[in-house]
């Protein structure tokens, strides 16, 4: 990531992310997404809970606030710093919705048609999906762009709304003649691990929505669960190659190294170096052991917090004071440069 907000953009750089309130994370997310923003978090990091995303498909309202609680525990378990960040829940902040209209009448149809995660999520039955699911890029482009957020870290699924994101941001600086007023906001996928596989199909993403537990590793996952998923993952015969190279083939292989080597901090190539011509027989208990070791004190900090919910009220409610007050002037002045009545 470089240390420099976007060219053309003359504020500082803010760094802004979220995840779904929907449903028990998983490894990928906090391989690709929660680890990486601990990694980086300054003063200036906003990390929200995306609760107005979740209910684009069915959330049980009896529900839906135990999940925001858990996505929020899971953050302050990660070691994201309260005192540093600002975490809150996106609903708690209308703004993002106000913005997210105005980038509606900004984004064109044709940008829209083409995202790949409408056309998987909605499958065969696109008429009956909700009109939210649709527009859930342009919700994410609010959610970024109303905190003049100039880097975004995400995984690999995320790159496509990333380009919309900068794609309103410039729409909307042309229309209304501002050069610079939103920044065009750089996605940053870095690391070993930006697209997790499922344990049983290393073509298919690790998600919370695949109807098989058997396909992830949960934040909430024990040690017996955790070293069960990595015994039974699908893997081939062969022993791990002896150079990166040997890799391209064999994506069940692939996801499990670059698991391996996130959550050790390594390269690929160093983890090569120290497995290259051993079998699963080898590897999976050793990348068991190091998963547990890693997960189990998250586990256990994220299984205190969420039994103390007022904590956790406390943490996202200083953080929503904290976000609408930098959201708000934001959204004055889009207003203005709209031409909305100022009353
Ligand atoms: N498998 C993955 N590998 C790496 N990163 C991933 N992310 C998600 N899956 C992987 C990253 O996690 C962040 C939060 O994602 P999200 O919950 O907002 O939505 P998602 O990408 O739709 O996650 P899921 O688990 O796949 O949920 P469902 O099944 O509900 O669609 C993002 O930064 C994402 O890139």
């Amino acid at each position: 990531m470089t240390d420099q907000a976007p060219a053309a953009y003359a504020g500082p750089k803010r760094i802004l992310s979220g995840i779904q309130a929907s449903g028990s994370l998983h490894l990928g997310n906090y391989l690709g997404a929660l680890k990486r923003f601990v990694a980086v978090q300054n003063a200036d990091t906003f990390v929200f809970v995306a609760d107005l995303h979740a209910i684009t498909v069915w959330q049980d309202p009896a529900q839906l606030a135990a999940q925001t609680r858990e996505i929020a525990a899971a953050y302050l378990a990660s070691g994201l710093d309260p005192k540093l960040a600002t975490i809150f829940p996106q609903s708690a902040v209308p703004q993002h919705t106000e913005l997210a209209w105005i980038f509606n009448c900004v984004a064109r149809l044709g940008w829209l048609d083409r995202m790949t995660q409408f056309k998987e999520k909605s499958g065969k039955h696109k008429e009956r999906s909700s009109v939210g699911l649709y527009t859930y890029p342009v919700l994410q482009a609010a959610d970024i762009l109303l905190y003049k957020a100039t880097h975004v870290p995400v995984g690999e699924d995320q790159k496509q709304h990333l380009e919309l994101t900068r794609d309103i941001a410039q729409k909307f600086n042309n229309d209304f003649n501002v050069p610079g007023f939103f920044p065009i906001t750089e996605p940053v996928i870095e690391g070993p691990a930006t697209r997790v596989m499922s344990l049983r199909d290393g073509a298919a993403k690790m998600s919370k929505s695949d109807p098989s537990d058997q396909s992830r590793i949960n934040l909430l996952d024990d040690a017996d669960a955790i070293a069960s998923k990595i015994r039974k993952a699908r893997t081939d015969p062969e022993p791990l190659p002896e150079t990166l190279d040997g890799l391209a083939e064999r994506p069940e292989a692939g996801n499990l190294v670059g698991v391996y080597a996130a959550l050790a901090d390594l390269t690929k190539a160093e983890v090569i170096a120290q497995f290259g011509g051993k079998g699963f027989g080898v590897f999976k208990p050793a990348l068991a052991d190091l998963a547990v070791q890693r997960l189990a004190p998250i586990t256990a900090e994220m299984r205190r917090l969420m039994a103390d919910p007022a904590e956790i009220d406390g943490v996202l409610k200083a953080g929503a004071e904290k976000a609408r007050d930098i959201a708000a002037p934001v959204v004055a002045e889009t207003r203005k440069l709209v031409g909305l009545l100022q009353l």
